[in-house]
């Protein structure tokens, strides 16, 4: 067979590099960056490099299991409908619909079928939703809305064009960034600083971005909303805050200004870790750069006060007048939202969860509670759980804890690619088909790119078995979860809700189609599969779309498939009146939803800080927890350590390579140190995503250098208060020295699970 080259975006990260895949029969010979990619031109890093690997990992599922006698089995895709049509039956019958629950992860962020998962949640019509949003962004989204109005008006960075960046908690030379689609950011950062520009980079770790920087301050975590607050403080004493166009529409800046009265940088920079002076020169070079953009991310979101943190950025864009302007931050445009469609103001609290009545947000509860709905009894205690492309043993805070809690369940279902930590509970697994089977378009990150680049990919393989796509799996479940039994036919109603959206379409006031005949749009239609003609509907709606005609030269899907490097709408334009809703327009800096964090952050000035607190790390080659069974992404020395700042490990007796006890709240591990002075001292940093040691799990590679969970350590109890997001950072453990003698493998304190 000859060898053929295929052009395709890379699903494993925000940054979607464009790949060119040299593919021999179904094998892959080689994959490279794409210097044809109008956005990556040619980028890659190590994790698209092996993706070939990845997908064709041996322990990779190619059929469905199902629990027969207390083991995963093989069974045919009948089979295992049935079984799930007969267990979510039951449940619902003796515990009622609400017992049901469904957790979704991080790579239905990257999937292609993402659209069909909301037609699933609402067809099991539980409140018991739940996503990895929750351990990750919400804070950022809640903070967005406080402030314009909507979860969907997350500005970007736009990065190209700034002469100062501030990085807060993000380190994109590592996880080539998030909240921002912007392949290559090693490079683009290096730009920024030839181009004369300056980055400064706020993180407890000396990480690779901090080390491109012109300025690193190494805060102590959690402190960064004292330290904004001292910046806003600065901005207002010196006279420096320029509202510039938008001064007609902010509001609240008096009593964002009183509020900044409290924390002045003398009276943080103690508590912060970082001088005043320090504090005041970020002011000032913010003010001062005729184009700056302030950026955080999962430092931000995951430590404490972590929605004021978010807040307190966006603040700091407006106040000096870099919103929505070419060089500040700025809200990009994506292909697949149509311009006629507009967002109501942000509302959360519709709901409350069972037992620690914690908020929903984004029509889910925070991830934080799924163990305590799990574990107590009452009317409503979660039964059944789905995951879809999820790991929460091992991402969500005490996944120990929940380890346990899922081993409880009456019924659980996995759409997942791996026996793993967590599917390795279900009663049924379900694989959806090989990455290069699949056909890709990044649906959620669209909103985030910092160019307006609009690519598409078909699947690069034939399928070669019979088994359905991801779309048609979580089509079936709908249609399972709506009664229509396990041999009801996805064809059916992923037909029906495109004839759905083309409805919508002709009936919204403002559409290219408005008045149009639905079957008339339906049969102009050119795309393969239902996936294909579902995204070809939103991009001909889209923006930049032809509007079914109404614009001939606008995107159709053949046109994305004649520029499989991309179409470039150009850069982003300042659009500040389409993301503005709440209900009077305007931006508002003081919001109430922060109020009563201004009372915590107060009395936080006086707590006693704990000795040691453990933060996270992201490694260039991993991805949270499912890219450990790729042998070229996890050889070399051991990934797993405990970072110790070197004076720390003086006074604690402890030395390189030696291994330690690391004990929090809720739990403890042994795991090796290395000893750096990259982490402040004070802070211990350990990987999350490791801990592949639980019995159950079928990952060869990884199970050789499992490491530890740092999930065994974070605490399910404190959230964030205001998104209801788990804490991540900033957690207070204690290290001691393990006597070699009575030192276990390095392992988990979980309890086995069978
Ligand atoms: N301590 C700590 N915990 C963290 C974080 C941290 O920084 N520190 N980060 C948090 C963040 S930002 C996130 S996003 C979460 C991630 O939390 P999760 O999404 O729960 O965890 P992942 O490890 O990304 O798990 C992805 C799962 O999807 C499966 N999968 C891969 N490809 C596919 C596919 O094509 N289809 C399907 N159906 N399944 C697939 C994998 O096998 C794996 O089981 O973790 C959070 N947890
Ligand atoms: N290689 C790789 N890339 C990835 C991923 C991966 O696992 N590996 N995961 C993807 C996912 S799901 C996400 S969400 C993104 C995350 O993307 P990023 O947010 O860019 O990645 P992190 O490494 O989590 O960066 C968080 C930084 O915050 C710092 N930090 C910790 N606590 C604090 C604090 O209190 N204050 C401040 N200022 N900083 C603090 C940490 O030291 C760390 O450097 O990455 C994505 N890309
Ligand atoms: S940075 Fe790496 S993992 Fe992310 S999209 Fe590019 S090649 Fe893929
Ligand atoms: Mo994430």
């Amino acid at each position: 067979m000859t060898t053929r080259a295929v052009t395709r975006v890379c699903p494993l990260c925000e940054s979607t590099c464009g790949l060119t895949i040299t593919i021999d029969g179904d094998r892959v010979m080689e994959v490279r960056g794409n210097e044809n990619d109008a956005f990556s031109k040619g980028y890659l890093c190590p994790k698209g490099a092996n993706l070939g690997a990845l997908d064709e990992d041996p322990d990779r599922l190619t059929q469905p299991l199902v629990r027969r006698d207390g083991k995963l089995v093989r069974a045919s895709w009948s089979e295992a409908f049935e079984t799930i049509d007969r267990g979510l039956a039951s449940v619902r019958e003796r515990f009622g619909a609400d017992s049901v629950a469904l957790y979704s992860g991080n790579p239905t962020a990257h999937s292609f079928a993402s659209p069909y998962l909301k037609y699933l949640i609402r067809a099991l019509d539980s409140p018991n939703m739940y996503s990895a949003s929750t351990a990750d962004q919400v804070p950022t989204q809640v903070a967005c809305a406080a402030v314009f109005g909507s979860v969907n008006s997350v500005p970007v960075p736009d990065i190209d064009r700034t002469t100062h960046l501030l990085i807060i908690g993000a380190n994109p030379v590592e996880s080539n960034g998030s909240l921002i689609t912007a392949p290559d950011m090693p490079g683009r950062l290096r730009a920024l600083r030839e181009r004369g520009g300056t980055l400064t980079v706020v993180d407890p770790r000396r990480t690779r971005t901090a080390e491109l920087a012109d300025r690193h301050m190494p805060v102590r975590p959690g402190t960064d909303a004292y330290l904004l607050f001292a910046v806003v403080y600065t901005l207002f004493a010196e006279r420096l805050v320029r509202l510039g166009e938008h001064a007609r529409i902010v509001t609240g800046i008096q009593e964002l200004e009183k509020l900044a009265a409290h924390f002045a940088p003398e009276v943080v920079a103690d508590l912060c870790g970082v001088p005043a002076e320090s504090i005041r020169l970020v002011a000032r070079e913010l003010a001062a750069a005729p184009a700056a953009a302030v950026y955080g991310r999962m430092g931000t979101c995951t430590a404490d006060f972590a929605t004021v943190t978010n807040w307190l950025i966006q603040s700091l864009n407006v106040l000096t007048g870099n919103l929505d302007r070419p060089g500040g931050v700025m809200f990009p445009r994506s292909p697949v939202r149509p311009a006629y469609v507009s967002d109501r103001p942000f509302r959360m609290g519709r709901r409350h969860s069972r037992v620690r009545g914690l908020s929903e947000i984004l029509g889910e509860f925070p991830v934080a509670t799924l163990a305590d709905e799990i574990d107590t009894d009452g009317p409503g205690q979660i039964q059944a759980l789905f995951t879809v492309a999820g790991n929460p043993v091992l991402s969500a805070p005490n996944g120990a804890r929940l380890a346990q809690s899922l081993s409880r369940l009456e019924f659980m279902v996995s759409v997942d690619v791996y026996v793993n930590e967590t599917t390795s509970h279900a009663d049924v697994i379900l694989p959806p088909p090989r990455i290069l089977e699949s056909g890709h378009f990044d649906w959620m990150l669209s909103g985030f790119f910092v160019q307006g680049v609009t690519r598409y990919s078909r699947p690069a393989l034939k399928q070669s078995d019979e088994r359905p796509n991801e779309a048609e799996i979580l089509a079936k479940l709908t249609l399972i979860a709506q009664g229509h039994g396990a041999d009801a036919n996805p064809a059916n109603l992923l037909e029906s809700l495109l004839m759905d959206l083309l409805l919508k379409a002709v009936a919204a006031p403002g559409s290219p189609v408005e008045g149009r005949d639905p079957q008339e749009l339906r049969d102009r239609l050119t795309g393969e599969t239902d996936n294909e003609r579902y995204f070809e509907v939103m991009v001909r709606l889209g923006p930049y779309g032809d509007g079914f005609g109404a614009r001939p030269d606008g995107l159709t899907v053949s046109k994305l498939l004649a520029n499989p490097g991309g179409v470039d709408h150009g850069a982003m334009v300042p659009r500040i009146e389409e993301v503005l809703v709440h209900p009077n327009g305007v931006i508002d800096l003081c919001p109430d939803l922060v109020r009563p964090e201004i009372t915590r952050l107060l009395a936080g000035k006086m707590r006693e800080r704990p000795d040691l607190v453990l933060i996270g790390r992201r490694k260039l080659r991993s991805k949270n927890s499912w890219l450990h069974n790729v042998p070229n992404l996890v050889s070399g020395p051991e990934l797993c350590t405990l970072q110790m700042n070197e004076v720390d490990a003086d006074r604690l007796g402890i030395g390189d390579g030696e291994m330690v006890k690391v004990i929090s709240n809720v739990g403890e591990l042994t795991v090796p140190v290395e000893t750096t002075r990259v982490v402040r001292p004070g802070v211990v940093s350990l990987p999350h995503g490791w801990g592949h040691d639980l019995i159950g799990s079928r990952l060869d590679v990884a199970a050789v250098a499992p490491g530890v969970s740092a999930n065994a350590l974070t605490d399910e109890s404190t959230i964030d208060p205001l998104s209801g997001n788990a804490i991540f950072n900033g957690v207070p453990v204690q290290v001691v020295a393990v006597q070699t003698a009575d030192m276990p493998p390095s392992t988990v304190s979980v309890a086995p699970v069978t």
